[in-house]
């Protein structure tokens, strides 16, 4: 079989052989309708009759891997993709470098690596919870169709962690992947794993936040876990990371779109004030100053994904081979840090401080920097939006100790500016700083659907060119095909 093209002759579309793999094929073939259930349940509310243009994997061939077309999402091709196999490839970092990059689990390493699987298997199908409810509020039928697109891939990853779970986990695989399909995001008994997929995605500006923020996170983990020396989880994570690319561009259109629509509208209206916002949102988009609360919590929520700035896991995780740094190959060092260190701001007399700690334990907080900085430049892109329609406001990622659950801060309370402040003062701000409840109900009130081809809600730009170069009025999602 040509590994580069995708075996459509199963019900699982593959290019990992599933046809001569008789055993996980069943027990694949077995996952599936319990699969479909929780599709229908949890996926997509409403539209899941609907003709939605998308684009399906077809090859992992980066030169043209994807077709666009008419899909009813139950009916998406959710296939094991996996990036072609480097015969030559070796362990690149940890204690096991140099040798061969394995084809199976090392027996010491594989409850390690199941854990590693698993929470990423478990973020997956969260999102899809997370986002159930959007389509009925979609601004544009481009929107809505991207959000479709987003949803059916996070399946598929679901789909490509099951694979590795079913494969060479055996029987405890197969209960983790049942599993996966058991906990819901939010869930009081049966939560998902982290943080932030268990928060409400309640708003199309909070969906576009998370697919800039929180997808961003899913990018630094999945390059670090395409390093791994476990060869079929990094061809896992290289083939994930083409899609992946595709939701943030999504978070940051999106973003920049609202921007664009607010100042203009501003600019129109003769608004010269960013922080008159109840004459702002009279115009019937979202003032600046919400937008940059709502990026306040998403980036918070966002860093805790990172776990504790210095860990012993993420050292495990590295000296075992299972779990790089981001761009691995590219840094010029000894790759395997036992003598390095790497400042890491900690808590210390209650000031926040950089110390140098031993590389190998700061590998999350590395990791964190990595994507702080890759955060930013977005950022940028964000802040020339609104530089050019000559509207004075900047945009500006918090303090990365503002608003933290887990790590060093998790204790404290900060300003987005970074100054610990006590308890009392920060509740009497907070308002200030994180969306509020009459923030939330105003979005929500701007949330009316538009499902005309062509039309967009009042609070967002149309797009700039459309998906698979399709033209203004293409209608991306035929919503009454059923
Ligand atoms: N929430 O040493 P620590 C994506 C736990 S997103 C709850 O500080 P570690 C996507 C931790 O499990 C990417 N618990 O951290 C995006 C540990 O528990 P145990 C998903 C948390 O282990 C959008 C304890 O605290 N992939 O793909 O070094 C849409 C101490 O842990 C949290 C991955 O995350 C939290 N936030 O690092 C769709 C990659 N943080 O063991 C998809 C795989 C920590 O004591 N995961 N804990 O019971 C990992 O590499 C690591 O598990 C983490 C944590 C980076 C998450």
């Amino acid at each position: 079989m040509n590994l580069m093209n995708v075996d459509y002759s199963t019900k699982i579309p593959n290019n990992v052989g599933l046809t001569e793999d008789r055993q996980v094929l069943k027990a694949l073939e077995g996952w599936h309708p319990g699969y479909l259930d929780w599709w229908n349940d949890m996926g997509p509310e409403g539209f899941q009759e609907s003709l939605v243009y998308l684009r399906t994997a077809v090859s992992v061939d980066p030169k043209g891997w994807a077709k666009f077309d008419y899909v009813r999402m139950p009916e998406y091709r959710w296939g094991v993709l996996l990036a072609p196999q480097d015969p030559d490839r070796k362990v690149n970092f940890g204690q096991h470098l140099g040798e061969k990059a394995w084809q199976e689990v090392p027996g010491e390493y594989r409850a390690m690596l199941r854990r590693l699987v698993v929470i990423q298997g478990d973020t997956e199908p969260a999102s899809v919870e997370q986002q159930r409810h959007l389509g009925k509020t979609a601004p544009s039928l481009y929107d809505m169709r991207n959000l479709f697109q987003v949803n059916v891939e996070e399946g598929r990853h679901l789909w490509a962690m099951v694979y590795l779970l079913q494969k060479y986990f055996g029987r405890d695989g197969r209960e983790e992947a049942d599993d996966l399909l058991r906990r819901r995001s939010g869930d009081a008994d049966s939560p998902r794993m982290l943080g932030a997929f268990n928060e409400a995605t309640p708003d199309w500006l909070s969906f576009f936040m998370f697919t800039y923020f929180t997808d961003r996170d899913g990018k630094m983990q999945l390059e670090s876990l395409a390093q791994s020396g476990f060869d079929p989880l990094s061809r896992t994570c290289r083939f994930m990371l083409t899609e992946e690319a595709h939701h943030m561009f999504v978070g940051e259109t999106g973003v920049g779109r609202v921007l664009q629509r607010t100042c203009e509208a501003m600019k129109a209206a003769g608004i010269e004030d960013p922080n008159q916002i109840e004459k702002v949102r009279a115009l019937g988009v979202i003032d600046l100053p919400t937008v940059q609360k709502k990026m306040n919590l998403h980036y918070s929520l966002s860093l805790d994904l990172f776990g504790s700035e210095v860990s012993t896991n993420a050292a495990n995780f590295y000296n075992a081979g299972l779990k790089g740094r981001f761009m691995e190959t590219k840094i010029e060092d000894d790759h395997r840090l036992t003598n390095d260190t790497y400042p890491v701001a900690k808590l210390i007399d209650g000031r926040i401080t950089m110390v140098d700690e031993p590389a190998l334990t700061a590998l999350n907080m590395r990791l964190r920097d990595d994507y702080t900085e890759d955060c930013a430049k977005g950022v940028e892109r964000w802040n020339k939006v609104i530089e050019k329609t000559g509207v004075n406001f900047r945009l500006e990622l918090p303090h990365t100790a503002f608003h933290r659950q887990i790590g060093e801060f998790k204790g404290i309370e900060a300003t987005p500016k970074g100054v610990i402040v006590n308890g009392a003062e920060w509740s009497r701000q907070r308002d200030n700083y994180l969306p509020s409840k009459s923030d939330g109900d105003f979005i929500e009130s701007l949330m009316t659907p538009v499902s005309e081809p062509g039309k967009y809600a009042s609070w967002i730009s149309p797009p700039r060119v459309g998906i698979d170069n399709k033209p203004g009025d293409f209608e991306y999602v035929k919503i009454e095909n059923a």
